[in-house]
């Protein structure tokens, strides 16, 4: 029995005796209702417990900063793990999807159909890269949503996968994970009445050709940030929350010192709030990621990636890579974090003039 389905069956006794729902997505997948997972914090608030969108210290009066929320239908829908998780194994059943291949321009087309059902705007932006191995075609996706104010909120992730020699790599963690993160966020936000526009940003080319270096990796994303740039469109975005690898069963991600500090300080303040320290580790690591080549433009980016993937790492950049090493439970977690944050950010920018 893995170790969700362990904390989750806990739950089910205990929630049993206490008369509390556990588990809401009925597959075990959300450890934001286990008592002996991630106990909710002061603000959390656990949609269909019963309270209402009330949180307990808002039940009881006191003040609490995730109360700025105006009103209760202005609330990111709940993030489903369970839905995220149905993705990223569809994306793996497209196979190894390195930049270039077929597998990975049928996996586009699947990407953009889902995208269009959730009433997203699809935009690609597509170029040829000089890579390592010479000229690769690569076309980012950014589902563009709008919202009340012309300010944007970028949620982005990769959707491509390491070329592999030998093997087949089929990145369920590292690639799918992060593509079927934003397909469940597109769901969400697609047809609300968003405060603020949202660009969900699917990158092709993160991985490196041969050996990662500043030139054989992030394709996709040097060159949406040099297009946005060029285009002035590149002011508009407020902050980019980048995920990637939060699938991992044993989920436990790290501050990245080469993130923005007040949006890596946001997002970690928003994880201990809702309970999930045990998730997110005041430990700092260093990463060189999508964010990177925004963060250098200018631009607030954070990372949210979980780079302690299996036993030693050992499951990162190999064929070990596969469904079977992740869990819908973390994508509940991540997801419960990143929406959080997103409401954060909201705020912060309706209360600007
Ligand atoms: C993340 C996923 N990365 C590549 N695939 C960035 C990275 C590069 C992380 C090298 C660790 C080492
Ligand atoms: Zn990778």
């Amino acid at each position: 029995m893995k170790r969700w389905e362990i904390l989750c069956s806990t739950a089910v006794a205990v929630g049993l005796l206490l008369s509390a729902p556990v588990c809401p997505e009925g597959r075990g997948s959300d450890p934001a209702s286990s008592p002996s997972a991630a106990r909710p914090g002061p603000g959390l608030v656990v949609r269909g417990s019963g309270f209402g969108n009330s949180t307990r210290r808002e039940r009881s009066g006191l003040p609490d900063s995730s109360s700025r929320n105006p009103s209760p239908e202005s609330r990111i829908p709940a993030f489903r793990g369970s839905r995220a998780f149905d993705d990223l194994k569809r994306l793996v059943e497209f196979g190894p999807r390195p930049p270039g291949s077929k597998a990975l321009a049928e996996s586009r087309q699947w990407i953009t159909g889902q995208l269009k059902q959730s009433g997203c705007e699809v935009e690609e932006d597509s170029f040829v890269a000089d890579t390592a191995v010479g000229q690769v075609p690569m076309t980012n996706l950014i589902a563009k949503i709008p919202g009340a104010r012309p300010e944007v909120l970028v949620v982005a992730g990769h959707y491509d996968t390491k070329r592999f020699d030998g093997g087949a790599f089929v990145g369920a963690n590292d690639g799918a994970s992060s593509a079927a993160f934003l397909l469940e966020l597109g769901r969400l936000l697609g047809r609300r009445k968003n405060p603020v526009t949202y660009w969900l940003v699917f990158f092709d080319g993160e991985e490196a050709f041969r050996q990662w270096s500043p030139t054989d990796s992030l394709y996709g994303s040097r060159h949406l940030a040099a297009k946005l740039t060029a285009n002035g469109e590149l002011s508009r975005i407020h902050a980019m929350v980048l995920v990637d690898m939060i699938a991992d069963a044993n989920l436990d991600i790290r501050r990245d010192s080469s993130s923005t500090p007040w949006l890596t300080d946001t997002i970690f303040r928003t994880a201990h709030r809702l309970g999930y320290s045990r998730y997110f580790l005041d430990q700092p690591t260093a990463v060189e990621d999508d964010h990177l080549p925004f963060v250098n433009a200018g631009v607030s980016a954070a990372d949210v990636i979980d780079l302690d993937y299996g036993p030693g790492n050992s499951y990162h950049h190999t064929t070990k890579d596969t469904v079977d090493k992740c869990s819908p439970a973390s994508m509940t977690v991540v997801g419960r974090v990143v929406t959080a944050t997103l409401e954060e950010l909201e705020n912060s920018l309706r209360a600007k003039h």
